[in-house]
């Protein structure tokens, strides 16, 4: 049975030494056992692979594009939406694997080992669907098979341009779908992915502007044993849109009108009462948190105090993937509690290690937003394992819990030394072994894209 040893490791129950790690032939964790006698370790500071809950491959491609201030001063999300619209006008279906499979690379390099594909680039530019409906969805499921990230597909079902069941207009006619047509490639994803047990197939309805109440409901009722995940109130404007609209606040309206559960995912949930913000957490539902692109994009600051002591649960996505860093999301989330409050280690119990606290809890959430048995260094979880190189200066002359404090708040991927997903050992000294021939690729691909 294969093996793997660490002479550090983050166990479900703290920290262990020595410890020999055994894999089902599946690239299960078969057995954990601590307190050996080994010769020759794979690693010296092992955690478990980060979930990364919320992903649109594409927009890697487009980062920095967004950063130009415009003549009428007023930048906002909805400015930068415009410019990612127009962007992805010109993305075929060969640009997104090539994008899509750089940007998994980084991820498993920077210490993520699944990805939530929120995926709604279907079809042509003018809305015609591919030939192959599904082609987009198998461009997106092949740069997870080459890369080997775990994968939760969540095709979208995007159908309405606004409240009020508006036309979709422009651009979205690419993600547009009526719910028989967004049923159809639910399962062209599921029979593609039927004989990948790493891949997980989920359903994701846009947000509350891209659907009407009755398509919600009915896809809700369709889309039974896989996760859920949504947009939801990101923006103080799509609040107040929703209040016009639904005469509630998004979050309050789903969880009237929904029975939110674990299987549910509510990405950003930015602006909350306190009422929602404890409703949320008693649900059991994931906040799925953005918190680099929540900066980026000027959405505002997550009620992360509150949503944590009330035991609500949280992952953390990198979204338009504007950077990609486990470190840098879960410190920005932290930063931005800190910067509100006026004060320090905030989502963390007292006496507790904040950074080890942030990773704990995105590593659970994570697993849960996307189905996935991980995060967590135990038998019947996914053998996802992160090394840490304890030489590097960040981390030098630390141990246990100031490993992750010094890896979060003062290191970034530098620090990650080898990743195993599934049990494959796929980035060894930083590098993941497909790095070259993927970033030519994607070299070739920016280039075709230059403007
Ligand atoms: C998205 N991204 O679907 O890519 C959205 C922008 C929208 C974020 N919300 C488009 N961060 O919300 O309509
Ligand atoms: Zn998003």
């Amino acid at each position: 049975m294969p093996r793997l040893n660490f002479a550090n490791i983050l166990l479900p129950e703290g920290w262990s030494r020595n410890v020999t790690v055994e894999i089902d032939a599946g690239g299960m964790i078969e057995d954990v056992k601590p307190d050996m006698t080994i010769s020759a370790f794979d690693g010296r500071v092992a955690v478990p692979g980060m979930a990364n809950l919320h992903s649109h491959a594409f927009q890697r491609a487009m980062a920095g594009f967004g950063e130009w201030r415009g003549a009428a001063s007023d930048d906002s999300f909805w400015t930068w939406r415009d410019v990612m619209y127009r962007f992805l006008e010109r993305l075929d279906p060969g640009h997104v694997q090539a994008i899509a499979s750089q940007l998994y690379i980084e991820m498993i390099e920077a210490g993520f080992t699944a990805v939530g594909e929120f995926h709604y680039l279907h079809h042509q530019p003018d809305g015609t669907p591919y030939d192959n409906f599904a082609e987009m969805a198998e461009r997106i499921f092949s740069a997870s098979q080459t890369t080997g990230i775990g994968l939760t597909l969540l095709p979208v079902y995007y159908d309405y341009g606004g409240f009020g069941a508006a036309p979709v207009g422009g651009a979205q006619k690419r993600f547009a779908n009526d719910p028989e047509r967004f049923l159809r490639l639910r399962d062209d994803c599921r029979a593609l992915v039927r004989d990948c047990p790493r891949t997980v197939v989920g359903a994701a309805p846009h947000s509350l502007r891209a659907v009407t109440p009755d398509s919600l409901a009915q896809m809700v009722s369709e889309c039974t044993g896989g996760p859920l995940h949504i947009h939801v109130a990101e923006q103080v404007r799509e609040v107040d849109e929703c209040r016009a609209a639904l005469g509630t606040t998004p979050v309050d309206w789903l969880l009237e009108h929904h029975q939110l559960d674990e299987s549910w995912c509510l990405i950003h949930a930015t602006h909350m009462t306190d009422h929602e913000t404890a409703r949320l957490a008693a649900s059991g539902a994931v906040a799925g948190l953005c918190p680099i692109t929540e900066a980026n994009l000027g959405d505002g600051i997550f009620n992360g105090v509150s949503f944590h002591e009330a035991g609500g649960h949280f992952g953390i996505g990198s979204d338009s993937n504007v950077r990609i860093d486990v470190a840098e999301e879960l410190r920005s989330l932290e930063y931005s509690q800190r910067l509100r409050d006026r004060a320090r280690n905030r989502i963390s119990a007292s006496g507790s290690a904040n950074g080890r606290s942030l990773h704990d809890a995105a590593a659970r959430g994570g697993a849960r937003a996307l189905a996935q048995p991980m995060g967590r260094i135990a038998p019947g979880h996914w053998c996802d394992l992160v090394s840490l190189n304890e030489n590097h200066p960040s981390l030098a002359g630390k141990s246990n819990d100031d490993w992750l404090n010094s890896w979060i708040f003062s290191g970034d991927k530098n620090c990650v030394d080898d990743v195993w997903i599934s049990g494959r050992h796929i980035v060894r000294g930083g590098q993941h072994v497909a790095r070259e021939a993927s970033a030519n690729e994607f070299r070739k691909t920016m280039d075709a894209l230059r403007a």
